[in-house]
């Protein structure tokens, strides 16, 4: 057993008695009511789960096990060598054990998922099979469903396995997963839009500087920035849907390649993952159609009130739960800030922050007129020339991988059940009032 594995046993198994004990104690404690609209209107304010790694605040952003973003600029101090971002290896670490880790617990994170990244020949050859028009998050998927091959748990079950046991192959798995994802992600991008040269993963790197490195980009700017974005990706509580789909379909036992191959398909969706990818679209539009690569303000006030007399959705504005500016833009702009202050997509980006909360805000239905996530990370990889868009769900998906897979491990070390929540006609709920 690996270490970590040991400790994830030792820490997790007690919590299921824990909560039994708690569930005997105080289960038919009433913590919330819910309307016709909540049920018409996605659930969105019905508590309906349970998700360790995270919390999301609607005003202060996320908290990975009780920390902000903020907080952890603080305590994740765990640098390569000349850098200054938090390293993802550490995210996880936290998310998983719910502890900070040790910079050795880091190191040996980093070890472990370098060992486990050896991803079998046919998943390439899948994707070599598929029209390189195939969209990347299409490609992405379907090379996750074909290392399902590998699934340690669905060998496990077919064997027989004891319940209390589940947990065990479902931590092979997450690990075997995560550490192949930067591969499988690089191999995608080069075979896409590199002419199929592909990279060799160089060992001595940390997973998302292996990552940068395999993508084709070395310099030392772009591994800081994916060992940001792949930290602030990570993890936004268990109610959004690439989280949920990964949870409610990791709940049938469906092992976690079934099941991360389902968040992954929400994550394609333009409300939610492949919004990254729309805000560059949407940008690169407006430049283009102003033909300028600065539109000033007036400007993109007038784009941003076309947009909407289209019909459309302002890509990177809005969240379901959020009502503030989200701390990962806030994050981002301070990336942009310290390393590209004079880049032009970037301080469009800037501007458009300026100009669209106030419009959408003058509406009177938007809930949150603020940016989200999307809204700014496209413009730091346009920077170091990661140009091609239509990849860049699959970088919000590779990072996306480590909260919802070490909140599969919990779902697995708790025996959480089956999610089944019951759904009603129309007719009936009218009869009811
Ligand atoms: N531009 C224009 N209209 C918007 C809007 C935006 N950015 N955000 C919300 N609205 C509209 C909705 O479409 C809805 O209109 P309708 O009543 O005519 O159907 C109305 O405002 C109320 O919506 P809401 O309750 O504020 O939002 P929601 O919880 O239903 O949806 C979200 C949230 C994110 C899907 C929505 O804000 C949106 O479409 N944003 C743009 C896409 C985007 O950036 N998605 C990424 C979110 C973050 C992520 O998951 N990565």
């Amino acid at each position: 057993m690996d270490s970590l594995k040991n400790k994830f046993a030792e820490k997790a198994l007690p919590e299921v008695v824990k909560i039994k004990e708690f569930a005997k104690a105080h289960g038919n404690k009433v913590i919330g009511t819910y309307t016709i609209d909540d049920i018409y209107g996605g659930m969105k304010g019905i508590t309906g789960l349970v998700t360790e790694t995270s919390l999301l605040d609607s005003n202060e952003g996320i908290r990975f096990r009780g920390y902000s973003i903020p907080e952890l600029r603080e305590k994740l101090q765990h640098f390569v060598e000349g850098g200054s971002e938090p390293i993802p290896e550490a995210i996880f670490y936290l998310m998983l054990m719910g502890e900070i880790p040790s910079n050795e617990d880091v190191q040996n994170l980093t070890n472990n998922w370098a060992r486990r990244a050896i991803v079998p020949r046919h998943v390439f050859n899948v994707l070599d099979a598929l029209p390189r028009t195939t969209h990347p998050m299409t490609q992405f998927t379907i090379a996750i469903m074909a290392m399902q091959t590998e699934s340690v748990f669905a060998a496990s079950y077919r064997k027989g396995i004891n319940k209390k046991d589940y947990w065990d192959p479902t931590y092979e798995d997450v690990m075997n997963l995560i550490a192949r994802l930067p591969r499988v992600a690089a191999y995608i991008y080069r075979r896409t839009y590199k002419n199929d040269e592909h990279i060799e993963p160089d060992p001595k790197l940390d997973w998302a500087g292996n990552f940068g490195h395999m993508l084709g980009y070395d310099e030392p700017d772009f591994a800081e920035l994916m060992r940001l974005y792949m930290t602030i990706h990570s993890d936004h509580e268990g109610g959004n849907v690439s989280a949920h789909s990964t949870h409610l379909v990791g709940s049938a036992l469906s092992d976690p390649y079934l099941a991360f191959a389902a968040g992954m398909n929400g994550l394609a969706g333009p409300l939610h993952g492949l919004a990254n990818q729309e805000v560059i679209r949407w940008l690169q539009g407006m430049c283009e159609s102003l033909n300028t690569k600065r539109p000033s303000k007036e400007q993109i006030a007038q784009y941003v009130k076309d947009t909407l007399a289209q019909g459309q959705v302002v890509p990177g504005y809005g969240h379901a739960v959020l009502r503030k500016t989200d701390p990962r833009f806030i994050s981002q702009m301070g990336f942009a800030k310290k390393h590209m202050p004079d880049d032009d997509m970037v301080n469009t980006v800037w501007n458009v922050y300026e100009v669209v909360p106030p419009i959408l805000e003058s509406l009177g239905k938007v809930k949150n007129p603020w940016p989200n996530v999307d809204a700014h990370s496209g413009a730091l990889l346009q920077h170091y020339g990661l140009v091609e868009e239509d990849f860049y769900t699959v970088m919000f998906g590779v990072s996306r991988s480590l909260g919802v897979m070490a909140s599969l491990c919990w779902d697995r070390a708790l025996s959480l059940p089956l999610e089944r929540p019951k759904s009603i006609t129309t007719e009936a709920l009218m009869k009811m009032v």
